[in-house]
């Protein structure tokens, strides 16, 4: 059974005023709960009924994360588990979140493909009632609240890792510089912090691969081109940084050794081309946080306190991992 938007802010209302009665009544203060309690809590069976709108599956790290979510939003965790994909398109993922409204779920969780464009759908969810976990990437949006709590990776900090290493072990690096999907919050951040670190006058040039292998091929063919004195690529994630390997090697030019390559992400084919000795240095951005997510969602849905913010943790390799680090990679 489903209720009616209208029905369940009406719910909301009086839900909260009851809340308030009683934490008056206990003399106690809580913190910010969402409205889904008022949606009497559950889809079938009191399953937590949850959209999730994935951006893609662009890249090793998308599948792993896919994989962690579908692994961790299941039924035996209390979970109904609505799946999308959307291809790396906005649209779709705006479709998405509007039929998740529609079916009125309890939660939304989403991993935004850019970081503008949401402002109108996130007030449709808001007006809906309907609580909004972020996923991974960031958004910009001047809709107050539109979310009640993001989990993800620290971007900057990546970025400014990798930064970190070049700036300490190829101080004079002439960088090309592989972005990730335009105006995505890891492609910003990880830009904008490393660029920080290096210095932007050790940066020849930039071109996005989209996050892509094949784009990141595309994009390294040209930048060889164009660029024909780089010696370092930064590319912010592995996917991109395996298609610019095949690009060098095509131009005839030793990866890892005429053109280091600093990569971001630290999936199982990034860390075996480290190993390779193709890509100089990796930072990880660890996609496995799906038994986190379902601990946030079950809080949220129960009206609960939750963090504003949940920092997933990363490391970072250097050639000295061994094949059997890799081997005993998950991911
Ligand atoms: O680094 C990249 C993926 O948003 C952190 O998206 C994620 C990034 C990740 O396509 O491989």
């Amino acid at each position: 059974m489903s209720t009616s938007p209208t029905w369940k802010r009406f719910a909301a209302v009086a839900v909260a005023s009851i809340a308030s009665l009683s934490l008056a009544a206990c003399g106690a203060g809580g913190g910010a709960a969402s409205d889904a309690e008022s949606d009497s809590g559950a889809g079938e069976g009191g399953l937590i009924k949850v959209g999730y709108s994935q951006l893609g599956a662009e890249s090793g790290w998308r599948t792993a994360n896919t994989e962690s979510v579908k692994a961790s939003l299941t039924e035996e965790n209390g979970i109904e588990l609505t799946f999308v994909d959307a291809q790396q398109k906005q649209e779709n993922q705006i479709k998405a979140l509007r039929d998740f409204v529609a079916q009125d779920v309890d939660v939304i969780a989403f991993s935004p493909v850019i970081e503008t464009g949401w402002d109108e759908v996130l007030q449709e969810i808001k007006d809906a009632g309907i609580p909004v976990v972020l996923v991974d990437r960031s958004v910009k949006t001047s809709v107050e609240d539109a979310y009640v709590t993001h989990i993800g990776s620290d971007m900057a900090s990546e970025g400014k890792a990798a930064g970190e290493w070049v700036k300490a072990n190829f101080p004079d690096a002439k960088i090309f510089e592989l972005q990730g999907t335009m105006g995505s919050g890891p492609q910003i951040d990880r830009e904008a912090a490393f660029d920080e670190v290096v210095g932007t006058d050790k940066i020849l040039g930039k071109a996005s691969g989209n996050f892509t292998r094949a784009e990141g091929k595309t994009a390294m063919e040209a930048a060889l081109q164009a660029y024909p004195d780089m010696d370092l690529v930064f590319s912010h994630n592995d996917d991109m940084g395996l298609g610019a390997i095949e690009a060098i090697e095509a131009a005839g030019k030793v990866p890892g050794v005429d053109i280091k390559i600093v990569t971001i992400d630290a999936v199982r084919d990034g860390l075996q081309a480290l190993v390779d000795k193709k890509f100089n240095y990796v930072v990880e951005c660890n996609p496995v946080f799906g038994e986190q997510l379902a601990e946030l969602v079950k809080k949220v849905a129960a009206g609960e306190k939750v963090p504003e913010k949940t920092v997933v943790e990363d490391k970072t390799f250097d050639q000295s991992i061994t094949q059997a680090d890799v081997d005993a990679r998950l991911y």
